[in-house]
């Protein structure tokens, strides 16, 4: 198997390199990010835009996650996110007559870096079964091809509703309740392929699969690990937290193969001092090898356990279950496998256990890093080990900190976006809206795919995102999608899963963050929940990008309604009339939202969801209390000669959109088909600086697949390591190849080898 740069492109992949930078933010990301809006938005829509993002009147920023202090700035928003904002609010438009003269195969030969930049979609389209390209198409008449093709259906279960993290509360618990009315949980996420390991280990021991820290309790902490993450580009306002707490005497230790420049130094730009000095984060570098992390943390638990006065006794005694086991796993870790498994020396293994012993209130920060491996979720339920073991859950200044991704993924999953929903949550759905939902389990990412590759889902809808393009295997992935009846994909603009059709195709324009959304009854907001459990209004301001629009709470109000017809008693005219009465709903139905719409009033920054742990050091676990576990040590096995690779993304990307073409901290520019190598492994395997090689994975069943043509580029990363970029990368992952009980994708460990490109 084999993919090829797509060929009708004009935009040339040539990178550049020059040496890694140490330091990120300050002056130059800042007229980065203005020029990026400039030319997409024009000068007065820039100021009037950026200026809302994440203040209290505005609109939660569409990048990432992270939450906004209570204090803001006037401009409360960073490069990134400001690049988010200007691919969302431009002023280019993909109309009918771009898509009347791009037929489907032609879009399929661009990239997504230049599908991106054609604009935002202006109207509903529509490709019929045999149509070479996208026509326009009533909404009406959009809804009834969908109602088509999901009464056709011989079961519920054939049909997958898929979701990306931009999706607001609102929207987010509309399509659940519809997917159940209709009859199933094929509810998959992109949290599937994100931070599922995260909640898996943290339901089943803290009880709640989300973080239980607040902002607060990072600038009060004594030791923040930051493991697997990479703020200065997906979290750069994380680095404005991190740096607040060094100067009230925390100490940071980064775990990460590569050295990021956002955690080496911060030179924030919201002070005169950051700019022109900036703030040395990271006090113990761990260049660890990909996917040493549980071995690291079970040596320190060892390591704690055998130290005088070392652990939290009281705590354990009183709030965990499982400590005998989990100590007697720990007890046998041994140093020799430790640091083969982590590539990292003694010393340094033991400045980190001082650095932990010395703290009192400890906070582990966790991404990608952490969770797209096979073992991910054993790694997590070890830190979460390191954690119990020193009582740092549930007190000020210490615990867990998954920092999600996307800017809604969190809130998504507490409205009901889960293929696995507890039986509490169906029951309250249940009574409320008068109707009995599928208790089977449904379709994740993966068996979503599995599922369309087999024939046995046949009608695809998702809700953003893009899948084909965010998805493993992407062979096998569009192959699986093409031979789906329908495909529908509410976006806003243009992405790879547009051109990988089902027999019938449809694309439904919606609004954005930025945009106004005014119905009968008046200026509509939604709300957002952020990485750190926070619930908030969201209200765009700009004109939405096309008259003909709608919203994502309307697009779904509307299917059910064309699908479920009068055998619905849901109330959904009302519901997309004013998204209060939906708030209203979620209120009786979801836990933590009790007087929603009357607490964001009073609440204009937002209010907290409540956290058993973190609130009363109470655990809603099966035991009843915090979970010890003992899982077996594992790390990856890369036979002689092979790289382990991490895909990974660029400074200039969100995900598989594309703003740009450089990656700035790591001296990479104008290119992206770039591999990052140690020297010293380059040169054994006999690969120059600049040598061009195909990156070929290896998968147990023996098959192999290969992505040609990339730049290699000596790195300083762990030994035995390599990265690149996602999504160029996504056709090495197998689809097989996922996280024992999370199932996801384990994108960050692929074995690979170098083989010297044909053409070069
Ligand atoms: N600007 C921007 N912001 C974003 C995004 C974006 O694409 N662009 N994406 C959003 C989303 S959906 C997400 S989930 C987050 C992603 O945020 P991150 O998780 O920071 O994103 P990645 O680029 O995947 O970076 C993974 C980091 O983990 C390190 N790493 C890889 N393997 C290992 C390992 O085995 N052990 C350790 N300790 N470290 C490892 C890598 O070197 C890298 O620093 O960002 C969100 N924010
Ligand atoms: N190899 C590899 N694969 C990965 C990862 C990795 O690290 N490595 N990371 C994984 C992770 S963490 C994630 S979260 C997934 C991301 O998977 P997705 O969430 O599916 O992908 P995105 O690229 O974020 O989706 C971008 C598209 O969303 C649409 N969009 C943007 N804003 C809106 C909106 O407001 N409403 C609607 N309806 N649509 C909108 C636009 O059309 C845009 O093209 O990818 C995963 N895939
Ligand atoms: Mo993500």
């Amino acid at each position: 198997m084999a993919s090829k740069p797509p060929a009708g492109d004009p935009v040339q992949d040539a990178p550049q390199v020059t040496p890694p930078q140490h330091a990120a933010a300050g002056l130059p990301a800042v007229g980065h990010a203005l020029r990026m809006s400039r030319r997409q938005m024009g000068v007065s829509r820039t100021a009037r835009t950026l200026l809302k993002v994440n203040q209290k009147d505005g609109f939660d920023c569409p990048g990432c996650a992270w939450p906004e202090g209570d204090k803001r700035h006037v401009a409360e928003f960073c490069e990134n996110g400001a690049k988010a904002v200007a691919e969302e609010a431009t002023l280019r438009r993909v109309t009918p007559e771009f898509l009347a003269a791009h037929p489907i195969a032609d879009l399929a030969t661009r990239s997504g870096y230049w599908l991106g930049q054609q604009g935002r979609i202006t109207q509903p389209v529509y490709a019929a079964e045999g149509a070479d390209r996208y026509e326009p198409v009533s909404w009406e008449r959009a809804f009834e091809i969908i109602a088509e093709e999901l009464t056709a259906l011989a079961s519920p279960d054939e049909a997958v509703f898929y979701t990306s993290g931009r999706t607001s509360n609102e929207a987010a618990f509309l399509l659940q309740l519809f997917a159940r009315e209709f009859g199933t949980n094929n509810l998959p996420d992109c949290s599937n392929m994100c931070h599922e390991s995260s909640g898996s280990a943290l339901t089943e021991t803290i009880g709640i699969g989300k973080g239980s820290v607040s902002l607060d309790d990072l600038h009060r902490a004594d030791l923040i690990v930051v493991a697997g993450q990479n703020p200065g580009t997906n979290h750069p306002r994380m680095l404005s937290a991190l740096e607040k707490a060094k100067a009230s005497g925390a100490r940071i230790i980064s775990v990460n193969p590569l050295p990021e420049a956002g955690l080496e130094r911060f030179r924030n730009p919201q002070t005169p001092q950051g700019m022109i000095r900036g703030a040395a984060l990271t006090d113990l570098f761990l260049q660890i090898r990909i996917g040493g992390d549980q071995a690291l943390f079970r040596l320190l638990n060892k390591l704690i356990l055998e130290t005088e006065g070392a652990v939290d006794e009281d705590f354990v005694r009183e709030h965990t279950h499982g400590f005998e086991e989990f100590a007697a796993a720990a007890r046998a870790a041994d140093w020799d496998e430790t640091l083969a498994a982590t590539g990292l020396r003694r010393d340094e293994i033991e400045s980190a256990l001082r650095m932990v012993l010395g703290s009192r209130r400890t906070i582990v920060c966790w991404a990608m890093g952490l969770t797209q491996h096979k073992h991910s979720v054993a790694t997590i339920r070890e830190v979460v080990n390191f954690l119990l073991l020193r009582g740092d859950i549930g007190r000020p200044g210490s615990g867990v900190c998954p920092v999600r991704g996307h800017s809604n993924v969190q809130g998504d999953r507490t409205m009901g976006i889960f293929e696995r929903p507890s039986a509490g949550f169906l029951d309250a759905l249940d009574k409320e809206f008068r109707i009995v939902s599928p208790r089977h389990h449904g379709l994740d990412v993966v068996r979503a795919i599995q599922a369309l590759r087999d024939g046995k889902a046949k009608v695809f809808f998702a809700m953003g995102g893009n899948f084909v393009g965010a998805t493993p295997d992407t062979e096998v992935t569009e192959a699986a999608v093409r031979r789906a009846r329908l495909t529908v994909h509410v976006s806003t603009k243009l992405n790879r899963s547009h051109a990988v059709t089902g027999r019938r195709a449809l694309i439904l324009p919606t609004l954005g963050r930025t945009d106004k959304d005014v119905t009968e009854s008046g200026k509509q907001f939604v709300t957002v929940e952020d990485s750190m459990g926070l619930v908030h209004a969201s209200r765009g301001n700009l004109p939405p990008a096309s008259p003909h629009l709608l919203s994502e709470p309307a697009i779904v109000a509307r299917m059910a309604r064309a699908v479920l017809g009068g055998a619905s008693a849901t109330p959904w005219e009302e519901f997309e009339r004013d998204y209060a009465t939906i708030r209203d709903r979620i209120a009786r139905v979801v836990p933590g939202f009790e007087d929603f719409n009357a607490r964001l009033a009073a609440n204009p920054g937002g209010f907290a969801l409540p956290h058993a742990p973190r609130d009363e050091r109470r655990f809603p676990t099966k035991t009843g209390k915090a979970n010890f576990t003992a899982a077996p040590v594992e790390y990856p096995e890369v036979p002689d000669g092979r790289l382990l690779l991490q895909t990974l993304r660029s400074h200039d990307q969100y995900n598989t959109t594309i703003y740009g073409l450089d990656d700035r901290y790591r001296g990479i520019r104008g290119g992206r088909r770039v591999v990052l190598v140690h020297p010293e492994d380059a040169r054994e395997l006999g690969f120059a600086d600049g040598a061009y090689t195909d990156l070929v994975s290896e998968w147990k069943d023996g098959t192999e697949r290969r992505a040609p043509g990339f730049r290699v580029v000596h790195y300083p990363t762990a030994r035995g390591c390599a990265a690149a970029y996602y999504p160029e990368t996504n056709v090495l992952v197998p689809l097989d190849s996922t996280a024992d009980v999370s199932n996801t994708p384990a994108s960050k460990s692929v074995v690979v080898r170098l083989e010297q490109s044909p053409s070069a």
